[in-house]
């Protein structure tokens, strides 16, 4: 695949409880022929994108929980838009809740994949910083109990040889961690997409609701330029089971700067033209790792946590 070409942000509004996985396929493969009628190839849904976010309920409830995860990928209800990518030939990252039997136990993982413009599946990641709380805290006007939830994914920060380069992966939260990018920077990561959902509200401060937009570009700018990457950031927006999430949907070029950004917080493309070849102007000056960084002085970055 060439290293220019028409990307997109593909972000979802809201999803109701009650809204089968059908419904939220369905609307992803209309942003997927959206795509490909305005010349875009590689397309980025958000986290989560099959259900609404069901961390934000209590349950102790095995089944009930265990209904908002997948157990096979694609399975019958993902299948069309594996098949409308191959068709249309337009790649896409997705987010999704996995349970798996690992080494005879069942794991639940926050997870994203990677699909080719062949409908294949060439890269998976598990979200490594969960959010929110272990317990019902019942205090709250929301929960938020992805550490409850889901382990910490045990695949690392990988980078994959997909759409032209070199193409990493996070989920949400960990955008706000500067090791995330750092590490995948390192592994020449050219293109990093992540799919979020941010609530406005932030019950444990606030006073910092009105940064919300703020803070999602901040992190996502410095990241995109501090590695020399393009960043595509995709939200699922807008009124969810009375949860306000932000949009703000974006893509970053590797200088920092938003070159495309959602207008609205409902379904919508956000569309640019990426050129991996432009990493260089920052990895090749400013961010040329081998000639400027200086490891021994980063010791306590990877100092194991008390
Ligand atoms: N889904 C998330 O990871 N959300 C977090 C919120 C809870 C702060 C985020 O970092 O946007």
């Amino acid at each position: 695949m060439k290293r220019e070409y028409m990307a997109a942000a593909a972000q979802l509004g809201p999803i109701a409880k009650d809204e089968p996985r059908s419904s939220a396929v369905s609307r992803m493969v209309s942003l997927l022929h959206e795509a490909k009628a305005r010349g875009v190839e590689v397309v980025v849904f958000p986290e989560l994108a099959l259900t609404t976010f069901f961390p934000r309920w209590y349950t102790e409830d095995d089944a009930e929980l265990d209904a908002w995860f997948e157990t096979q990928m694609p399975n019958a209800d993902v299948q069309p838009l594996f098949d409308a990518a191959a068709k249309l030939n337009v790649g896409f990252y997705l987010g999704y809740a996995e349970l798996v039997v690992q080494n005879g136990k069942k794991q639940r993982f926050n997870t994203s994949i990677i699909v080719d413009g062949s409908g294949k599946i060439v890269g998976k990641y598990r979200k490594i910083h969960l959010p929110g709380h272990f317990e019902h805290e019942p205090w709250r006007p929301f929960q938020h109990l992805e550490k409850c939830y889901f382990e910490k994914g045990d695949l690392g920060f990988p980078v994959f040889d997909a759409f032209g380069g070199k193409v990493g992966m996070c989920i949400c939260n960990d955008r706000r961690w500067p090791e995330t990018f750092r590490v995948m920077g390192l592994r020449g990561a050219e293109l990093v997409m992540l799919g979020y959902n941010t609530p406005r509200h932030y019950p444990l401060a606030p006073e910092h609701d009105h940064l919300q937009d703020f803070h999602n570009h901040l992190c996502m700018q410095a990241s995109a330029y501090a590695n020399g990457c393009w960043v595509i950031g995709t939200a699922k927006a807008g009124l969810e089971e009375n949860c306000d999430l932000i949009g703000g949907s974006c893509i970053i070029a590797p200088t920092g700067e938003i070159v495309a950004k959602a207008q609205s917080v409902d379904d919508e493309l956000v569309i640019a033209k990426i050129n991996l070849d432009r990493c260089k102007e920052l990895r090749e000056n400013v961010f040329n790792f081998s000639l400027h960084r200086q490891p021994n002085e980063y010791t306590d970055i990877c100092a194991p946590k008390d």
